[in-house]
């Protein structure tokens, strides 16, 4: 049984309700009117400033109310994309990668629907994408190149940290000849997206020489003048010539003493001596490879 009258700021309704005997009774309620929708509040992971950006699930948290008066608030829905409206209990989760956009509204018992709100958000979970060509063996005498790309695909590419040996270093490295010491090196590269998910790849390369980058290594002398007279130049390549052609390691070892006392001979006189002295640890170096074999 239900006798409803409205006007304009007064509700009355005959509703029953069990009396002490356990019998039900009508009794009638009057009540204010309530024209004004609920306000919904959504908290995005305990924050009601949305991100533009997560690496982690959202859990998006509805909390309505209704005017203080009002009849209360009868339920929250939610709809995702040009999805269905679905009533709400509490928690939404977002969990996988993308784009989101959530609208919602509250009803209260009156049924005055709240205009729709929405929140938007994008969820990224995947590192960024390193990619550099780094040659492994580097001689010595020949530049150094190493260029390094990195991509985002969701939230974007952020910060990008490219560190040699521990010097920070931009996106290009561009090195002279003889800027690398002998040995092993390392190319670190840091790249975080917008979302703050963090990729680290590590590019290890040797540098290294061999008699015939020795030769080269005269002939750019030459070229640049550091060697100051082209006999010179001759003379050291063709010993360097002979040294190829030996077949067994301790001539060879032998002859690169030689090598070794004739550039400090000429350090600073016909050769430069800064020159020499790289002529000098390419010739160590050397030394040092067949000393080993
Ligand atoms: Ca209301
Ligand atoms: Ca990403």
């Amino acid at each position: 049984m239900a006798l409803q009258q409205v006007n304009s700021d007064l509700y009355a309704t005959v509703r029953s309700k069990e009396n002490e005997n356990g019998a039900y009774a009508p009794y009638l309620e009057i009540v204010s009117m309530d024209a004004t929708p609920p306000v919904t509040t959504v908290h995005l992971n305990g924050s009601t400033e949305p991100s533009v950006f997560y690496k982690e699930p959202v859990k998006l948290e509805f909390t309505a109310e209704d005017q203080p008066g009002g009849w209360g608030v009868k339920r929250t829905e939610v709809r995702m994309g040009d999805g269905e409206w679905s009533t709400v209990s509490r928690s939404v989760y977002a969990e996988s990668e993308g784009a989101y956009t959530i609208e919602y509204r509250s009803i209260d018992k009156a049924g005055n629907a709240e205009p729709k709100k929405s929140v938007s958000f994008t969820i990224d979970q995947t590192a960024p994408n390193i990619q550099a060509t780094v040659t492994e063996t580097v001689y010595r005498t020949d530049a150094f190149h190493a260029a390094i790309e990195a991509t985002d695909a969701l939230s974007g590419l952020g910060a990008v940290t490219v560190k040699l040996d521990g010097m920070a270093m931009g996106q290009k490295i561009a090195l002279e000849p003889y800027d690398l010491s002998f040995g092993d090196h390392w190319i670190e590269v840091k790249a975080v997206d917008v979302a703050g998910n963090e990729a680290v790849r590590h590019y290890r390369f040797l540098v290294t020489t061999d008699l015939r980058h020795l030769e080269e290594a005269i002939r750019l002398g030459s070229e640049k003048g550091w060697i100051h007279h082209q006999g010179t130049a001759n003379s050291l390549l063709v010993k360097i010539n002979r040294i190829e052609n030996t077949e067994d390691g301790k001539t060879t070892l032998n002859a690169l003493n030689a090598k070794e006392n004739e550039v400090r001979a000429l350090s600073g006189k016909k050769i430069d001596d800064t020159f020499a002295q790289a002529l000098l640890e390419d010739i160590a170096y050397l030394k040092s490879l067949y000393a080993e074999s």
